[in-house]
C-alpha cells in the first residue's frame, strides 16, 4: 500500500541525515526525490508542484526548531531532517483534509446514504461495509438493490446482506432505479430503519443517461449522503472520474476502494486538492470488515513510514468485542511482565491476522513502513502450525523444548527442525524485550510512544513481537529496534547498578 510514496520521502529523509541545517541545496535535493516519487505515484502534476512549492517556501523560511517540550515538559531535540518532514507530514494533512466523516443524518434522524460511480470500482461491497459500519453503531439498516441494469447485481447484494444479517430491499421485475429507491425509503420509514444504503448501478463512462436516473434517484429520496465510490488502482484517471461527477452532481465525500493493491497511491493524495471533495472512507480489501474511515493524519503518517497507531486501534476496536478488550487488557499488563507462553503469543496471532494482512498491520506500526513491504504473509500460518504441535507442556515452557523435542514439532507441523529452534530462541528474545520494554516502574518503553499505552492495553501488540516472527531468513526482522530496546534495558541496569555502588559508598 502506497510502497511508492513511502520509498521518496524515506530517500528524502535519508539524503537530510546528518544535514547541520537546510539550504537551498540541501532541500533542492531531498525535494528531488519527493517529486519523483509524487509523479511516479500518478499525482497529478499541478498538485505536485503546489505541494513542492509549499514545502521548500517553509523548509528554507521556517526557522527551525530543534528542541521542543512535550507534554509531560521533557526537552526533545529535531534534527533539520525531522523538521523537513514535519512539514512534508503537515502539508500532506492539507493536501488530504480536512474531512468530516461522520454521516450526515436526516431530518428523521435517519443515515441514508447513496452510493454512486463507474463499473466494478466497488459500490456493492462498499454498500456492504458501509452496512456493517452503521451496525456496528447500532443502527438498523436497510441495503437498496437499486441496480436494474446488471442482472445478478440484486443477487449479489443479497448475499452480502446475509452475511451480515442486513434486510435487502429489491424491486420486482420492470421496475426502474428510482421507484425502487422510493418504495425502499417508504418501507424504511414504515418499518423503523434508521440507516439506508442505496447500491446504484455502474457505466462504463459518464453518460447522460446514468446523470438522469441519478438526479432522479436524488429528487425522490434526498439522501443525505451522496458519496462516489473511485477506484484507488485507477490512478489519475480516477481523479479525473471524481472531477466529472462533482461537477454534475453534488458529492458529499468519496469512498476510495482497493487501496490495498495500490502500491502507488497517486488517487488518495491529489483528489481532495483536484476536486475539493473530500475521501471520507477506504476500502482496503475484499472482505466487509476492510474499510476505513478517513483520517489525513493517519494517511500522511503511513505514507512517510510512520505508523498509524490511531488506525491500529480503530482496527481493533472494529473486530473486538468489549469482552476480548477487558481480556486482552489483562493479557497485555501479563505479557509485559514478560509472563507468557506460546499460547499468548498464539493468541496474539490470531488477533493480528483479524486486524487485516500483516503487511497492513506492520505499515501502520510506528517505525515498521519498510519492514511490512517485506512481511511475509505465510510467516503466521507457520508459526501457528509449529506452536499447535507443541504439548501444552511445552507451550507453557518453551525453554525445554530440547533437541528431540524440536524434532517431534517440526515433525508435526511440516517444518524444519531449525525453523522450531528459530521460534524458540525468537520467542525468548520477545519476552525478555516484553519484560524489559513493560518495565515494572512503568517508565518502559512503550509508555513513551504516543498512543502506545493504549494499543499495549488493547492487545498486547507490540511492534517487536512481530518483528522477530520474520522467518528463519530474517528478512523481516527489525533489529534496530530490538537493539535500541536491549541498549536503554542495558542503560537502565547500568544506571541501577551506579546507585546502588552510590549508596553502598555512602553506607561505608
Ligand atoms: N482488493 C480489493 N477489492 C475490492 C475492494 N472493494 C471491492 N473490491 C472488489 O472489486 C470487485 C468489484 O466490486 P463490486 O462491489 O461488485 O463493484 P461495483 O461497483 O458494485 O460493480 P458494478 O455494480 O458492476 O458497477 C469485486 O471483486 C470486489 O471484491 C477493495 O477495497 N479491495
Ligand atoms: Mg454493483
Amino acid at each position: 500500500m502506497l510502497e511508492t510514496l513511502t520509498r521518496g520521502f524515506g530517500a528524502a529523509r535519508e539524503r537530510l541525515q546528518g544535514v547541520r541545517e537546510l539550504s537551498d541545496e540541501n532541500v533542492s535535493e531531498a525535494l528531488s526525490d519527493v517529486r519523483a516519487s509524487l509523479l511516479e505515484a500518478d499525482v497529478d502534476f499541478a498538485v505536485v508542484k503546489d505541494f513542492l512549492g509549499r514545502v521548500r517556501e517553509r523548509a528554507l523560511g521556517e526557522k527551525v526548531k530543534t528542541k521542543i517540550r512535550d507534554k509531560s515538559g521533557r526537552v526533545l531535540r529535531a534534527t533539520p531532517g525531522q523538521h523537513f518532514i514535519a512539514i512534508c507530514q503537515d502539508e500532506l494533512i492539507k493536501l488530504m483534509g480536512p474531512v468530516d466523516t461522520k454521516l450526515t443524518r436526516d431530518a428523521r434522524g435517519t443515515v441514508s446514504v447513496m452510493l454512486l460511480g463507474l463499473q466494478g470500482v466497488g459500490k456493492t461491497t462498499v454498500a456492504a461495509k458501509l452496512a456493517r459500519h452503521l451496525q456496528r453503531q447500532g443502527r438498523k439498516v436497510l441495503l437498496v438493490a437499486a441496480d436494474v441494469h446488471r442482472p445478478a447485481a440484486v443477487l449479489q447484494l443479497q448475499q452480502l446482506g446475509a452475511r451480515i444479517e442486513a434486510e435487502v430491499h429489491a424491486g420486482a421485475a420492470g421496475d426502474s432505479a428510482p421507484a425502487i429507491c422510493q418504495a425502499a425509503a417508504e418501507r424504511a420509514r414504515k418499518q423503523g430503519f434508521d440507516a439506508i444504503v442505496y447500491d446504484t448501478a455502474g457505466r462504463l463512462a459518464i453518460d447522460d443517461e446514468l446523470m438522469q436516473e441519478l438526479a432522479e434517484i436524488r429528487t425522490r429520496v434526498a439522501p443525505a449522503n451522496t458519496l462516489l465510490v473511485c477506484d484507488s488502482l485507477m490512478g489519475r484517471d480516477a481523479v479525473n472520474v471524481a472531477q466529472a461527477f462533482s461537477e454534475r452532481q453534488k458529492l458529499d465525500g468519496l469512498v476510495l476502494t482497493k487501496l490495498d493493491g495500490d502500491a502507488r497511491g497517486g488517487a488518495a493524495l491529489a483528489v481532495k486538492a483536484v476536486t475539493g471533495v473530500p475521501i471520507k472512507f477506504l476500502g482496503t480489501g475484499e472482505a466487509i470488515d476492510r474499510i476505513e474511515t478517513f483520517r489525513p493524519e493517519g494517511m500522511a503518517s503511513r505514507i512517510l513510514g510512520m505508523g498509524d497507531i490511531v488506525g491500529l486501534v480503530e482496527d481493533f476496536e472494529q473486530v473486538v468485542d468489549e469482552h476480548e478488550a477487558e481480556e486482552a487488557e489483562q493479557d497485555a499488563e501479563r505479557i509485559l511482565r514478560g509472563n507468557f507462553g506460546m499460547d499468548d503469543l498464539l493468541k496474539q496471532l490470531r488477533m493480528i491476522q483479524r486486524l487485516g494482512p500483516l503487511r497492513d498491520v506492520m505499515a501502520k506500526m510506528p517505525g515498521f513502513g519498510k519492514v511490512a513491504e517485506h512481511v511475509d504473509e505465510g510467516e503466521l500460518g507457520k508459526v501457528e502450525a509449529m506452536i499447535q504441535s507443541m504439548t501444552r507442556f511445552e507451550r507453557r515452557d518453551p525453554e525445554r523444548i530440547d533437541r528431540s523435542r524440536a524434532s517431534r514439532i517440526a515433525r508435526g507441523s511440516g517444518r524444519q527442525q531449525s525453523e522450531v529452534v528459530d521460534l524458540v530462541k525468537r520467542f525468548r528474545q520477545m519476552r525478555d524485550l516484553m519484560a524489559a520494554i513493560g518495565g515494572s516502574d512503568g517508565g518502559g518503553l512503550l509508555s513513551r510512544i504516543p498512543g502506545m499505552g493504549r494499543l499495549a492495553g488493547a492487545g498486547g501488540l507490540d511492534p517487536s513481537m512481530l518483528a522477530g516472527l520474520g522467518g528463519p531468513t530474517g528478512r523481516a526482522r527489525p533489529l534496530s529496534a530490538t537493539a535500541e530496546a536491549r541498549r536503554r534495558q542495558q542503560a537502565k541496569k547500568k544506571r541501577k547498578d551506579a546507585s546502588k555502588a552510590r549508596k553502598k559508598g555512602r553506607r561505608r
